[in-house]
């Protein structure tokens, strides 16, 4: 571990908690302690796990209780819970609760000034789950140029929130958590993803975005650094090693997905079955759909059901031949049937987030619209891509850094996101949802989510109501991105 950064992020906390003695990690500890309190509902423990995705196939990672995934979490919507968090590592750490409405106290982010899990310390943290849905729990940490740190670990877990009513009928449920491991630098540039409708671009975006990266490859940069996997898995398991999913004909299998990759986009495909999405982020969908193929940006989770009607032993895996071959899938298994489990790739398909909207239905106008642009700068930070919002990048400092946006509580208030990079960027706002109310140039309504991927010299607009008061984080989901510069603030005047 990088020791440095590890003095680094304990001074950033020793900052941001008045009145602990700055030398002495143990006060820390004690002042945190719930001596003397009743037990925590949960007990999660950060700490350095041996991790087998494979026979004989070890990996070290961080983890939360030892294990990959974290432990699936089941809150009940409204319930206060209490969840003790032990950090048995050397480095202060953050858990965020993505998706959740909680307070700034324990959303997990230091930017939004939470407290640091101290290093061989604890938090108690308490707060109402809110609201019902597929959520996940994460570390916050920045990586950097440190592929062991931050979402490029183990840490990340799923939360299910008990909705007040039911979901519907269904058989059996089954969380997926994907996520790829040894993960390397490359200068590779980036792949080309053509998945997205509609694929309308903003020529003006793309003029200027292509004419900065010709320029510098002109000057004789390289590409800046991109980061790729050896291992990919489906539950801490690669494609054929872990347990399958059993099923048995005429069943209906309610799958919740959940992208936890540090960097990745991902989808997914199942020979011979159709997904009927009922949730995008945990969200109940306006309209359910039944769709071939899934694609999750980092982040993202989807619900839906699967009616399992079409017997023999499959795949349930990535499009990509290369990650699939490497990992990524499961394989699903019907009752009486024991042959080699079969990919067969699906037709073409593009991903269209509209298919779920309200059908006609505009969305209420806005209090006031928010400009952001998105824009690279290739290789600018030792060789890593620089991303800017409005023209700056968030600072890679120690220091507090103050609020860009300002906002009036119970206001709604449209970003508008315009992309002038290539890349296609999963845009989270903590501690809020956001209706989707444009997607590259077609207005719509209906869908609320926390994560949207946003096309590369694309434009979108999402609208949310300013009803969580404190700061709130703003970034790309993409570790890389979010590490170099891809991240504001919002807060509440
Ligand atoms: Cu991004």
């Amino acid at each position: 571990m990088d020791t440095q950064s590890s003095r680094r992020d304990f001074l950033r906390t020793a900052g941001l908690v008045t009145g602990l003695a700055l030398s002495s990690p143990r006060r820390a500890l004690s002042l945190s302690a719930p001596q003397s309190q009743s037990p925590a509902d949960y007990t999660l423990r950060i700490q350095a796990s041996a991790i087998e995705i494979a026979p004989k196939r070890i990996v070290s990672a961080v983890t939360y209780n030892g294990q990959f995934p974290g432990p699936l979490l089941r809150f009940k919507q409204g319930q206060p819970v209490t969840i003790d968090v032990f950090n048995d590592t050397d480095t202060p750490e953050q858990l965020h609760w993505h998706g959740q409405f909680v307070p700034v106290d324990v959303d997990g982010a230091a930017e939004e000034g939470t407290p640091y899990i101290p290093a061989h310390g604890l938090r108690r943290l308490n707060f109402t789950p809110n609201p019902s849905g597929f959520r996940f729990y994460h570390t916050h940490n920045r990586a950097g140029a440190n592929l062991s740190a931050g979402q490029y670990s183990g840490q990340v877990g799923p939360v299910y929130i008990e909705p007040i009513s039911s979901p519907g009928d269904y058989d059996r449920e089954v969380f997926l958590t994907l996520k790829e491991f040894e993960p390397a630098f490359s200068r590779g540039g980036d792949m080309d993803m053509n998945f997205l409708a509609p694929d309308t671009r903003d020529k003006s975006l793309e003029s200027v975005g292509e004419a900065a990266m010709k320029a510098s490859l002109a000057k004789g940069m390289p590409h800046g650094f991109e980061v790729g996997y050896n291992a990919f898995t489906i539950n801490g398991r690669m494609l054929g090693h872990g347990d399958p999913i059993r099923v048995k004909s005429g069943e209906r299998l309610l799958l919740h997905i959940l992208n936890g990759s540090a960097t990745e986009i991902r989808s997914l495909a199942l020979p011979g079955h159709t997904f009927e999405i009922v949730a995008l982020d945990g969200n109940p969908v306006p309209t359910r759909a039944k769709v071939p193929v899934l694609w999750l940006g980092t982040a993202e989770r989807i619900s839906a059901f699967v009616t399992m009607n079409h017997p023999g032993v499959w795949i349930l895996g990535d499009l990509a031949d290369d990650d699939r071959h490497h990992g990524m899938g499961i394989v699903v298994e019907y009752a009486n049937q024991k042959s080699k489990p079969l990919w067969t790739p699906p037709p073409p398909f593009k991903w269209n987030y509209l298919r779920f909207a309200t059908p006609g239905a505009p969305s209420p106008h806005p209090d006031e619209t928010i400009d952001m642009l998105f824009a690279k700068q290739n290789a600018a930070h030792e060789g890593f891509n620089l991303w800017t919002i409005n023209g700056v990048a968030f600072p890679m400092s120690e220091s507090p850094v103050p609020a860009s946006f300002h906002l009036r509580q119970g206001r709604r208030y449209r970003i508008r996101l315009r992309n002038q990079s290539d890349d296609i960027h999963p845009i989270h706002l903590h501690r809020h949802s956001f209706e989707l109310t444009q997607i590259a140039g077609v207005s719509t309504a209906g869908i609320k989510k926390d994560v949207v991927m946003l096309g590369g010299y694309q434009q979108a607009e999402i609208d949310f109501v300013a009803d969580n008061p404190g700061l709130s984080l703003f970034h790309c989901h993409q570790q890389l991105h979010m590490d170099f510069g891809f991240m504001t603030l919002f807060d509440y005047v």
